[in-house]
């Protein structure tokens, strides 16, 4: 997948695939990302992107020119691929997003930051998303959010392919607790069963904590869920555990 990131702090965004996955995905040749910098499309002698809002108030917009200058190099370089606007305004983030994002063949992310882009960039926009109901200082980090997260979905880019698939949220639940040596620490031994041997009984305690700790931390996730019989049948056996 090919990726271009329209920024005004380009070396903040080239971060990303210095480290972890993304960096493995790059390494794999199955990502490339591009950190464009906006600024290099103004046409101001000071190389100002940024101006003072119609109406009045607060804060300054970023002027139209530089950044559909930029998408249309970004599209001239990887192609006619999505162009994804990072915005308070958009719907937020999901692991759905995140799959079906990873089918294509690139993106143009674009980052604001003052107030945000003058709003007849939008036509240029195919999708606005966003990280969540809490104000950022601009569209970087959730960018590399977004592009962290897509890097994970990328053949190849893993290793070990499974963990993808059985993260939390693939099948709409919290993971399970996870313990490693030595069996027992400061008093607190590790669960018997996960020292059994017997796979099918690990399979299905882990299950049974999944169900649990979503019950509890995040029930709005379990109200999505239709439960089949055996999981309904572990969560009840979890929560009559808890008394
Ligand atoms: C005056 C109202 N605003 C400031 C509080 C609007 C505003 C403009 C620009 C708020 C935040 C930003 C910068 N944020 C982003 O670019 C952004 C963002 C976010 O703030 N929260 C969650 N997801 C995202 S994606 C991009």
């Amino acid at each position: 997948m090919k990726i271009e990131v329209l920024t005004l702090f380009p070396e903040f965004v080239a971060q990303l695939v210095k480290y972890g996955i993304p960096r493995k995905a790059v390494d794999a040749g199955v990502l490339t990302l591009n950190a464009r910098d906006i600024r290099a499309y103004s046409v101001d002698h000071d190389r100002r992107v940024d101006d003072r809002p119609y109406g009045g108030g607060p804060g300054m917009v970023m002027e139209p020119g530089p950044l559909t200058d930029a998408v249309d190099a970004a599209k001239a370089a990887i192609g006619p691929v999505k162009v994804i606007a990072m915005s308070p305004q958009g719907v937020p983030i999901t692991q759905d997003w995140v799959r079906r994002l990873a089918l294509e063949p690139g993106l143009i992310v674009l980052c604001g930051r003052y107030e945000g882009p003058d709003e007849r960039v939008m036509p240029a926009v195919d999708l606005e998303l966003s990280l969540g109901d809490f104000v950022l200082s601009g569209g970087e980090l959730a960018a590399m959010a977004l592009i962290d997260a897509v890097s994970r979905w990328l053949p190849g880019a893993l290793g070990h392919e499974q963990s993808a698939e059985a993260d939390s949220f693939t099948n709409g639940l919290l993971d399970h607790p996870h313990y490693t040596r030595p069996p027992v620490w400061r008093d607190v031994p590790v669960p018997e069963v996960l020292l059994s041997g017997d796979h099918g009984k690990v399979a299905r305690w882990r299950l049974k904590q999944a169900l649990g700790a979503t019950w509890l931390k995040r029930p709005d996730l379990l109200e999505k869920l239709q439960l089949s019989g055996t999981h309904a049948e572990l969560l009840r056996e979890f929560i009559a555990e808890l008394r």
